[in-house]
C-alpha cells in the first residue's frame, strides 16, 4: 500500500509514528493523558484504582508498541511458529510484571510517586485475570512469558471468560463460591479484535455425495452457528523487544442467524438464541484433575479449537506453500487433551474442504500436533460420550471412527489376534453409551507425547499408554520437565531477594539464565550474607502475617516457623493428611508440662486454596481445617506454639505475598498421583525448604538440592499398589497415631463429629485410597525433624541458601528450550528495535 503513496505522505507517517520516549516526564505525560481524556475524570481528583486504569493504559500503549513490531517482523520473516492451545491461562496480575519485563519499573514508579500515589497500592488494584483452575493454567502462563523472553515466534490460543475460577469465602467454616466477575472494570490487557471473527458450527447432518471421480465426499450442513471474536492479551519477554500474543475468543451470536429467526417472526427465539451463543465463552469450568464432562464443555472445547485452527489455517495460507509444508510452518502443543478436537478439526478441514487424499492430510495432522499429559488420575481421562458427541458434532464423530478403524487395523496388522488389545487401545470404548477417549485420540494424532517430571513420564510409559509404547516403539513418548518463570515467582514476587542476589552475582543475568544462581554458594559461609537472606525472609514473613490478619484475623508471630500447604483442595494432595498431623500436635501440647512445652518449635500451620464446588469430600476438609483452627487458636494451653490459618480464596495474587514468606512448604501427595507440581519449585526457589513425598518433580528437586536440604517421607511409587492390596486384603491397622486423631474428633473436640463422619471413613481399613495410615508415621517422624532442624537458624539459613542456589534447572526457560528444540523444531527470531508505535 505504502507505495503508492507520495513520499511526502510516508514521511510524514514514518515522523508521527515514532513512539514515545520512556524518560518519567513523558510517562507522567501519558499517564495524565489517559486520565483526563481515556478516563475523563478530573487530574487531581483520583483514588488507587483510577491511578491505576491511568498507568495501566499507559502501560498498555508501550506493550502495543513492542507487541505491533513483533507482529509485523514476524509476518514479514514467517518463521515456523509453535501454538500453544490451552483452555486456562492463569495469568493474575499484568502490570507489574509487564513493567519489570520491560524495564520501566523504575520510570513509572518515580513518575507515580512524584504523581502523589503508592506504586505498590496501585499495584494492588489491580485484579487477577484468574482463567484456570490450578496448576495446568498457571504453567501455560509460565510457558508464554518464557516464550516471549527467549524470543520463540508463538502465540497461546485460550477463551476469554467471561467468569474466572469462583471467588471462594468462607462462611461458618464452609467454602462458598461467588462469581468472579473480572471484567466488570473493563480489562486494560487485551486489545478486542472485533474486526477478526469467525463463524462456528455445531449440530446438524452430513450429506454425503459422489464427486465427479466417484470420491465419496462429505459435507457437513449444520444446524446452528456462533461467532468467534478476538481478544489479543499482549505478553512481554523479559529484556527484549519481543511481545507474544494470546488470542482468546469470545462468543458472540452472529448476525445471519438472528435474522433468519428473526424474519420468521421468531423474535424470543432468536433473542434466545443468541443467549445461547453468548454462554459459550461465559464461565471457566472449576474442575482440576476432574473432568466435566458437560454438553456446553464440549462446545467451548469445539468452538475454541475450530476459531484457533480457522485463524492458523489462514495465516498459513498467506504465504503460499503447499499444504505438505504445514508442519515446517505450524507445531501446536495440545495443553491436556482439552483441545484433542483441533487434531478432527484439521483433518476435516483437510478432507473435506481442501480436498487432500485422507492419507496426506493424515501425515500433516500427525507432523502438527504434540500433546502433553499433565495427570493419570482415572477421574481426570476425558470422554464424551458418542450420542452426545454426534448430536453436536456429526461430521467430527465419522472423521474419529474412520480414524479409529485405521489405526486398529495397523494394530491388528502389527500384534495379530489380540481382541483384548484393540479393545483397551481403541479410541471408542465400548461402554453404554460408547465414549470416545480423548487421551488415546490425542496420542494417535500426535507425534510426540510428553508427561510432566521424569517420574511422570515413566508411569504414563507403564500404566495409561502402556499399550501404545508397545506399538509405536519408546521414542514418541518423552519427558519435559515443568518450570516457573523466575521473572515473576522470584524478580516480581521477592524484590528484595531478587536485589540481593543480583548485587551479590553482579548482576541480573541471572534471570534468563537460572543456572547462574549456584554461584550464590560460595557465600553460604558468609555469615553477614546469610543475615542479610534470612532478614529478608523475615520481612516476607511480616508481610503475610499483616495479609493473615486482614484475611483471617488471627495474630501470627513471623518468629514461629511457618508452614504452608497451598494447592487445590484434592484428596491426592492430602492437605487431609496435614490436618490430622496438625491435631496430633496440638494434642501432643495439650499434655506437655510447662517445661517440656519450653522447647516446642512454635509453628504458623498455613493452608489455601478452591475445591471444586462439586467435591464435597474436598470441602469437607476444608470445613475440618476450619473446625480445627477455630479451636486451636482460642486454647490458652498452647498460645503461640500453635495456630493454623486457612487464607480464602487462593489465587496467584496472594500466592506471590505466601510464597516468599515460606519457612517450610508441603506437597505430600500420595506417590504416583502429582504429576510434577510447580508450586513446590516455587517455594525452593525463594528459599523455603520443603516437605514432600518421591513424587512428580519433589525427586527432581531432591536430585539437584541435596538429600540434606530437603525432607522426604512416605511410601514409594511403586509400593502404593502393594500397600492399597494388603490393606484391602490383609487388614492392617490402622496407625495408632492416626487412631487417637480420629477419636479426638469423633469425640467432639472440633464440632460436631457427624459433620465430619463421610470424611473419616476415607480412612476406613481397607479404603484408604489415598494411604494416609500407611504414611502417617513416617509423615509425623519428618514433621518433628522439620523443627529440629529449624531450631538451628545458623544451619537452616545455609540450606534455605543452597536450596535457591541449586534450583537451575527449573526455570520455565529450560523447560520451554527443550520443547522448542525436541518437539516443536523452532527457532529464536529476536525482534529488532526499529522506533514505531
Ligand atoms: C496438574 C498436575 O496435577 C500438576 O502436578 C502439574 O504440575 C500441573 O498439572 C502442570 O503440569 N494437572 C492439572 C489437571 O491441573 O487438571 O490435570
Amino acid at each position: 500500500e505504502k507505495a503508492k503513496w507520495p513520499k511526502e505522505t510516508v514521511e510524514l507517517w514514518e515522523r508521527l509514528s515514532k513512539k514515545e520516549a520512556n524518560d518519567v516526564e513523558t510517562v507522567q505525560k501519558s499517564i495524565v493523558h489517559h486520565v483526563t481524556t481515556t478516563l475523563a475524570r478530573a487530574a487531581y481528583n483520583m483514588d488507587n484504582f483510577s491511578a491505576y486504569q491511568a498507568v495501566a493504559l499507559s502501560t498498555r500503549d508501550r506493550l502495543i508498541s513492542r507487541w505491533n513490531e513483533t507482529q509485523g517482523q514476524l509476518s514479514k520473516a514467517d518463521p515456523k511458529r509453535v501454538y500453544y492451545l490451552s483452555l486456562e491461562f492463569l495469568l493474575g496480575r499484568s502490570m507489574d510484571n509487564a513493567l519489570l519485563n520491560m524495564g520501566l519499573k523504575g520510570t513509572y514508579g518515580k513518575g507515580v510517586e512524584q504523581l502523589g500515589f503508592n506504586m505498590e497500592d496501585v499495584i494492588e488494584s489491580e485484579v487477577d485475570a484468574a482463567l484456570g483452575n490450578g496448576g495446568l493454567g498457571r504453567l501455560a502462563a509460565c510457558y508464554m512469558d518464557s516464550l516471549a523472553t527467549l524470543d520463540y515466534p508463538a502465540w497461546g490460543y485460550g477463551l476469554r471468560y467471561n467468569y474466572g475460577i469462583f471467588q471462594q469465602r468462607i462462611v461458618d467454616g464452609y467454602q462458598t463460591e461467588y462469581p468472579d466477575y473480572w471484567l466488570n472494570f473493563d480489562n486494560p490487557w487485551e486489545l478486542p479484535r472485533l474486526d477478526i471473527s469467525i463463524q462456528i458450527s455445531f449440530g446438524g447432518h452430513v450429506q454425503s455425495i459422489q464427486d465427479e471421480y466417484g470420491v465419496t465426499r462429505h459435507n457437513w450442513i449444520p444446524a446452528q452457528s456462533v461467532q468467534a471474536i478476538a481478544y489479543d492479551v499482549p505478553i512481554p519477554g523479559y529484556d527484549t523487544e519481543n511481545c507474544n500474543n494470546i488470542r482468546l475468543w469470545r462468543s458472540k451470536p452472529t448476525k445471519t442467524f438472528d435474522l433468519t429467526s428473526f424474519n420468521e417472526g421468531n423474535y424470543e427465539k432468536s433473542v434466545e438464541d443468541a443467549t445461547n451463543a453468548e454462554k459459550i465463552t461465559s464461565v471457566l469450568y472449576p474442575n482440576d484433575n476432574t473432568m466435566a464432562g458437560k454438553e456446553l464443555r464440549l462446545k467451548q472445547q469445539y468452538f475454541w479449537t475450530a476459531a484457533s485452527l480457522h485463524d492458523i489455517v489462514r495465516r498459513f495460507k498467506k504465504s503460499r506453500r503447499e499444504w505438505s509444508d504445514f508442519p515446517d510452518q505450524v507445531a501446536i502443543q495440545l495443553n491436556d487433551t482439552h483441545p484433542t478436537l483441533a487434531i478432527v478439526e484439521l483433518q476435516r478441514l483437510l478432507v473435506d474442504e481442501e480436498m487432500l487424499s485422507w492419507d496426506d492430510a493424515w501425515e500433516i495432522v500427525t507432523k502438527t500436533f504434540a500433546f502433553t499429559n499433565h495427570t493419570v488420575l482415572p477421574e481426570a481421562m476425558e470422554k464424551w460420550s458418542v450420542p452426545m458427541f454426534e448430536y453436536l458434532l456429526p461430521r467430527h464423530l465419522q472423521i474419529i471412527f474412520d480414524i479409529n478403524l485405521f489405526f486398529l487395523q495397523k494394530v491388528e496388522k502389527k500384534f495379530p489376534n489380540d481382541r483384548g488389545l484393540l479393545n483397551r487401545m481403541s479410541i471408542i470404548e465400548e461402554a453404554q453409551p460408547q465414549q470416545i477417549r480423548m487421551a488415546h485420540l490425542a496420542v494417535v494424532g500426535s507425534h510426540k507425547v510428553n508427561g510432566v517430571a521424569a517420574l511422570h513420564s515413566n508411569l504414563i510409559k507403564t500404566t495409561i499408554f502402556k499399550d501404545f509404547v508397545d506399538y509405536y516403539g519408546e521414542d514418541k513418548f518423552v519427558n519435559k520437565t515443568n518450570g516457573i518463570t523466575p521473572r515473576r515467582w522470584l524478580h516480581q514476587a521477592n524484590p528484595k531477594l531478587s536485589k540481593l542476589i543480583s548485587d551479590t552475582l553482579g548482576s541480573d543475568k541471572w534471570l534468563k539464565d537460572l543456572s547462574l544462581l549456584k554461584k550464590l554458594t560460595t557465600k553460604i559461609d558468609n555469615a553477614e550474607f546469610r543475615k542479610s537472606w534470612m532478614a529478608i525472609k523475615r520481612h516476607n514473613k511480616v508481610r503475610l502475617a499483616e495479609l493473615i490478619k486482614i484475611r483471617c484475623n488471627v495474630e501470627v508471630s513471623p518468629d514461629a516457623l511457618f508452614d504452608v500447604q497451598v494447592k487445590r483442595i484434592h484428596e491426592y494432595k492430602r492437605q487431609f493428611m496435614n490436618i490430622l498431623a496438625v491435631i496430633h500436635r496440638y494434642r501432643t501440647i495439650k499434655s506437655m508440662t510447662a517445661s517440656q512445652k519450653a522447647s516446642v518449635q512454635p509453628r504458623v500451620v498455613i493452608f489455601g486454596g478452591k475445591a471444586a464446588p462439586g467435591y464435597y469430600i474436598a470441602k469437607l476438609v476444608i470445613k475440618l481445617i476450619n473446625s480445627v483452627a477455630a479451636v486451636v487458636n482460642q486454647d490458652p494451653a498452647v498460645g503461640d506454639l500453635l495456630k493454623v490459618v486457612f487464607i480464602p480464596d487462593y489465587n496467584v495474587s496472594v500466592a506471590e505475598v505466601i510464597v516468599p514468606a515460606s519457612d517450610i512448604s508441603q506437597h505430600i501427595s500420595t506417590a504416583g498421583t502429582e504429576a510434577s507440581g510447580t508450586s513446590n519449585m516455587k517455594f525452593v526457589l525463594n528459599g523455603g525448604l520443603i516437605i514432600g513425598t518421591m513424587d512428580g518433580a519433589n525427586i527432581e528437586i531432591l536430585e539437584e538440592i541435596g538429600e540434606e536440604n530437603i525432607f522426604i517421607f512416605g511410601c514409594l511409587a511403586h509400593e502404593v499398589e502393594d500397600l492399597r492390596h494388603a490393606q484391602r486384603y490383609r487388614g492392617v491397622p490402622m496407625d495408632p497415631a492416626l487412631q487417637g486423631v480420629i477419636s479426638a474428633i469423633e469425640k467432639g473436640v472440633f464440632e460436631d463429629p457427624k459433620i465430619f463422619q463421610p470424611l473419616i471413613s476415607t480412612l476406613t481399613v481397607g479404603k484408604d485410597f489415598y494411604l494416609i495410615s500407611a504414611d502417617f508415621a513416617s509423615y509425623i517422624a519428618a514433621n518433628q525433624a522439620v523443627d529440629t532442624a529449624y531450631k538451628n537458624q545458623e544451619e537452616w539459613s545455609k540450606k534455605s541458601i543452597r536450596c535457591t542456589a541449586n534450583m537451575g534447572k527449573f526455570s520455565s526457560d529450560r523447560s520451554v528450550k527443550e520443547y522448542a528444540d525436541d518437539i516443536w523444531g523452532i527457532k529464536s527470531y529476536p525482534i529488532v528495535d526499529e522506533g514505531h508505535m
